[in-house]
């Protein structure tokens, strides 16, 4: 491109900025935090960026990269450690550009390039360059009054750049801008994707922080596959601070074919195992270093945290303290019961014992009269029973009766058997005179002597009547007997 063909370039992108919002491109995006920096804590306490390295007057801090202080003539650049193998890429850089001046000096550069420009003249990086270099244009070599402005230069390696007359002909891309002096942090874009070079900005005065407008697109551009990302800066008479805040780098994809087996190679796998090594090592030497000089301190617990196995144990020693409480407090209320069981029957003892040396008048308290309502349901029990006795008696008589008739029928034993009669009639009468008594009476239980005591046990009883009915049996036999043996004489 001559320069008579960038000059109305130019000059449309001066007048007719580019207002339009950029849309990213719509690709699978990595972050690659080998290609970049950002803050708080950018820097380690020793001064290194993680993955970068810095020449020059370059001075990164904890929360930017001073790529060079305002002071006149200083050159300062911070590159990747690493070259990039992504095809398509897009990186976000943020910065200041601060001076007290009306204008200011040289501008910042941001760098895919196949070598480190670590330093040199073009914003202070090195030139012939072959790459890529987006260009931040503060002061106006040509005297265009176009400056600050955005420059897009490529290079072959073998192309020196056009410094006098900011790039001239060797711009591929630009726009005018104010990144100067901005209240808020000036923020670019820059995305190669499918051949394709776009640069988008944000001032920071937009109410999204996702806004970002067109600056320029270049097409069918081609960049070096493999490269090193880079940003440098240069005072020249005029002086400003610049500041990179952060630059965050990302890999795009449309098929994601890059990151198909989410793999690494086995030399990065043996780098960072290295490193690992390393850190480990430095951290037992400081952990060292920091026990010497501070003896008193107490080492660090190495069994902070429990495993599975001594928190499984720990839940089953609560649930067995738990199962403990709860029986003790189960034990004590059996206690509690017992006590009052004892009371009771303690308290009923004592009741009873009142009941059988108290005589019943009938005007007792309650418990006395319950108690002998007891008492009288059991007489009327007993008396059943022995009318139960009686009955069967009754029977055994007829029994007896029926004997003599079939052993024989002589009048004999007639009288005899009056005699058994009468005797049973006897039995009957004191039984009749045992039951009557109480059942007319209505008399209280176990009455002063002489009256014959009713607490008689009804198996004695029985077992009298028993003997007396095997008594009588027996001598009706022997009568019976003793008359069929008279009958033999006569
Ligand atoms: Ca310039
Ligand atoms: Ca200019």
């Amino acid at each position: 491109m001559s320069l008579l063909g960038f000059i109305p370039l130019l000059l449309a992108s001066a007048l007719l900025p580019c207002l339009s919002q950029s849309e990213p491109p719509t690709a699978h995006r990595r972050f690659e935090y080998k290609f970049s920096f950002k803050g708080p804590h950018l820097s380690l306490p020793n001064g290194d960026v993680p993955f970068w390295d810095y020449y020059g007057d370059a001075i990164p801090g904890t929360e930017e990269v001073r790529l060079v202080p305002s002071l006149r003539s200083k050159s300062g650049s911070i590159w990747t450690k690493y070259n990039a193998s992504f095809e398509h890429w897009e990186v976000q850089i943020s910065f200041r550009i601060t001076g007290r001046g009306r204008s200011g000096a040289d501008g910042l550069a941001v760098w895919y390039t196949r070598q480190r420009g670590e330093t040199g003249s073009v914003y202070g990086a090195s030139d012939l360059w072959d790459g890529v270099g987006i260009f931040f244009d503060t002061f106006d070599n040509d005297d265009r009054k176009n400056n600050p402005i955005i420059l897009v230069v490529g290079n072959n390696g073998k192309l020196v750049y056009d410094h006098p007359n900011d790039g001239a002909s060797q711009v591929l891309g630009a726009c005018v801008r104010n990144f100067r002096n901005t209240p808020h942090p000036f923020r670019a874009r820059i995305t190669y994707y499918k051949k394709t070079l776009s640069i988008a900005i944000n001032t920071g005065l937009s109410s999204s922080d996702e806004f970002y407008e067109t600056c320029t697109e270049i097409k069918d551009m081609v960049v070096p596959s493999l490269g090193f990302f880079g940003v440098s800066a240069a005072t020249g008479a005029l002086a400003d601070d610049h500041d990179v805040l952060s630059f965050l780098t990302f890999s795009l994809s449309d098929t994601w074919k890059e990151a198909a087996d989410g793999q690494i190679s086995k030399s990065e796998m043996d780098k960072f195992q290295k490193d690992f090594e390393h850190f480990e090592k430095e951290l037992e030497k400081q952990k060292e270093d920091f026990q010497k000089q501070h003896p008193e301190e107490r080492p660090p617990v190495e069994d902070l945290f429990e495993s599975d196995s001594q928190r499984e144990l720990e839940m089953v020693l609560d649930g067995q303290n738990r199962v403990l409480r709860e029986l003790g407090h189960l034990s004590e209320r059996l206690m509690m019961v017992s006590e009052e069981q004892k009371r009771h029957w303690d308290l009923l003892q004592r009741n009873l014992a009142n009941e059988t040396t108290t005589t019943v008048t009938g005007g007792q308290g309650q418990a006395a009269g319950a108690a002998l309502e007891a008492a009288l349901n059991g007489r009327s029990d007993l008396l059943q029973m022995l009318e139960e006795v009686r009955a069967n008696i009754g029977k055994i008589t007829a029994k007896a009766k029926e004997m003599p008739q079939s052993a024989g029928s002589s009048a004999g034993p007639q009288s005899s058997i009056s005699d058994i009669k009468e005797h049973f009639d006897v039995v009957k009468r004191s039984l009749q005179s045992l039951v009557k008594n109480p059942v007319h009476g209505h008399r209280p239980l176990c009455p002063a002597a002489p009256v014959v005591p009713s607490c008689v046990s009804s198996g004695i009883f029985l077992l009298f009547l028993l003997m007396q009915t095997i008594c009588t049996i027996c001598y009706l036999a022997y009568r019976t007997k003793k008359d069929a043996s008279l009958k033999k004489f006569f």
